[in-house]
């Protein structure tokens, strides 16, 4: 584990290098306040930290306010190595965001038995960190598929609707349906269904580019927003997911399985629409189309298309 040290006295420095080193740690040395603060700043800088509070520049309890103003990195654990014994001078350095101090001339064994504290809270704080990435995922994402889920699509969805219109761009929504899915699970099983939805979402997200999202919109249905792609982009952008799916059959544990998509398409900049509800409902009207077209195709949700009545019937 890295650590840093930062004392402008020589001595003091190498003394607590070899401790430190005999105990494993990683150890960058400094001999001022600046400069600890420039490696505490690092993307991947130590985490620990043990601090001279005299130093020139910047002393060890400004270091600490200044560490704590970055609210966007990792804890770091810092220990003050200080002369000063005054109750009134601990708490100040513990009010400037020390975590732990230790008075000199400091005694090896402490000094690691601390070390050792802190690397238990840091360890504590890594598994909270990774618990909350965790539900934040869970509570964002599709379990079965990994993708985006039905309610964070379209809220990115109707966001992206809102700022094109703003910059006068253009969002364009695709609405995909795997072709005769049911006859999938009837014929192999829900696991091998499963197995085809993984892959499809796989496929899917590898047709488009990592800004765009592709989200699991219901069972069979996907949801792909590609932010800042012209009208004039749409069909062709959507036919590579169509054929992204169709080209190779899907590998599942009961063999290859030929899988097709059919899509709609709608562009917000052709119908001047920021709406996620009107969108929705023309994307899903489109998808209508080539569902009756045959499947396996693209459907554009053009404003001289007429919207065909028998969708509302049939659903
Ligand atoms: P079409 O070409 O008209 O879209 O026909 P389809 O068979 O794909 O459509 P339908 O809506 O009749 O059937 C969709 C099926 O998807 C029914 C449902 O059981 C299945 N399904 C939905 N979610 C899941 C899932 O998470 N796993 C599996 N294995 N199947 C699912
Ligand atoms: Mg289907
Ligand atoms: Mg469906």
């Amino acid at each position: 584990m890295k650590i840093l040290i930062a004392d402008d006295d020589r001595m003091s420095r190498q003394l607590l290098m070899k401790t430190l080193e005999r105990e494993g740690y990683e150890v960058i040395a400094v001999d001022n306040g600046l400069l600890a603060l420039q490696q505490l700043s690092l993307p991947d800088g130590p985490r620990l930290a043990l601090l001279d509070w005299m130093m020139p520049g910047l002393d060890g309890a400004g270091v600490c306010s200044e560490v704590r103003k970055q609210h966007d990195r990792p804890y770091i654990h810092i220990v003050l190595v200080t002369s000063k014994r005054e109750k009134q001078d601990i708490v100040a350095g513990l009010e400037a965001g020390a975590d732990d101090y230790l008075t000199k001339p400091w005694d090896p064994a402490e000094l690691t038995a601390r070390l050792r504290v802190g690397q238990r809270i840091l360890q504590l704080e890594d598994r909270l960190v990774e618990a909350r990435e965790t539900m934040r995922f869970k509570a964002t994402h599709d379990p079965l598929t990994s993708l985006l889920n039905r309610g964070v699509i379209v809220d990115l969805l109707a966001r992206e609707l809102t700022r094109t219109r703003r910059e006068d761009g253009c969002t364009v929504t695709m609405l995909g349906d795997i072709d005769h899915f049911k006859s999938v699970n009837d014929g192999y099983g829900h696991v091998v269904g499963d197995e085809v939805l993984r892959e499809v979402a796989r496929r899917l997200l590898s047709s488009v580019r990592s800004y765009d999202f592709v989200g699991r919109y219901g069972g069979e249905e996907f949801l792909i927003v590609l932010n800042n792609c012209s009208s004039a982009q749409a069909d062709v952008r959507a036919e590579e997911v169509r054929n992204g799916i169709a080209k190779h059959p899907v590998q599942t544990s009961r063999g290859p399985l030929p899988i097709t998509m059919s899509l709609g398409v709608f562009a917000s900049k052709d119908w001047n629409l920021d709406q996620v509800e009107e969108t929705l409902a023309k994307v899903d009207s489109a998808l209508y189309r080539a569902k009756a077209d045959g499947r396996n195709c693209v459907r554009r949700a053009a404003p001289n298309t007429s919207q065909d009545p028998l969708r509302q019937l049939i659903k």
